[in-house]
């Protein structure tokens, strides 16, 4: 498969507003963009650094996966997405390897990305994800 570099890192928080302060205060990063993807019950805000996205994700329902992991292990790192070239043939060939697959299907997500997971539980405990579309 051909990853070509990270698309986002997303830090999970309770308070999308406190939290972009201390991006756009303390990191002088600039929020470009704030995004609720309903499907994944998150409300998104996303900071370029270079060719990577700081993305900051805050549970619109408690029971969501945003929400129950917060309950579970308080804030912080939630995941991190890969950028790939053909995100479909990617899933298939690392669940051929083995890999346990959230999402067999690509779906989408935030800024029109095609995005899919791999379960933690096969990446050492840090959630993966593969997105492709535009930069
Ligand atoms: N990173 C690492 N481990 C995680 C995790 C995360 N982000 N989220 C959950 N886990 C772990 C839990 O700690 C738990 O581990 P233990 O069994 O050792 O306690 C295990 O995974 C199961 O967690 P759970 O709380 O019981 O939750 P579920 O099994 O119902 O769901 C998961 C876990 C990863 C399948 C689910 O969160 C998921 O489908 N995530 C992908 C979608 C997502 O995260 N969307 C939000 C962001 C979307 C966006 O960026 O737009």
């Amino acid at each position: 498969m051909e990853t070509s570099h990270i698309e986002h890192i997303a830090i999970a928080v309770k308070n999308l507003k406190e939290s972009i302060l201390f991006y756009e205060n303390i990191l002088g990063l600039k929020c470009y963009s704030i995004e609720e993807v309903k499907d994944q019950k998150v409300r998104t805000a996303f900071f370029k650094v270079g060719q990577t996205k700081i993305e900051l994700l805050e549970a619109t329902e408690a029971d969501s996966p945003v929400g129950k992991f917060i309950e579970k292990k308080g804030e912080g790192l939630h995941h991190i997405a890969f950028a790939v070239k053909g995100i479909e043939d990617a899933l298939k060939e690392v669940e051929s390897k083995g890999v346990r697959l959230i999402d067999k299907n690509p779906r989408k997500g935030a800024e029109g990305l095609d995005i899919a997971f791999l379960h933690p539980k096969s990446s050492f405990g840090v959630l993966t994800e593969f997105c492709e579309g535009k930069i």
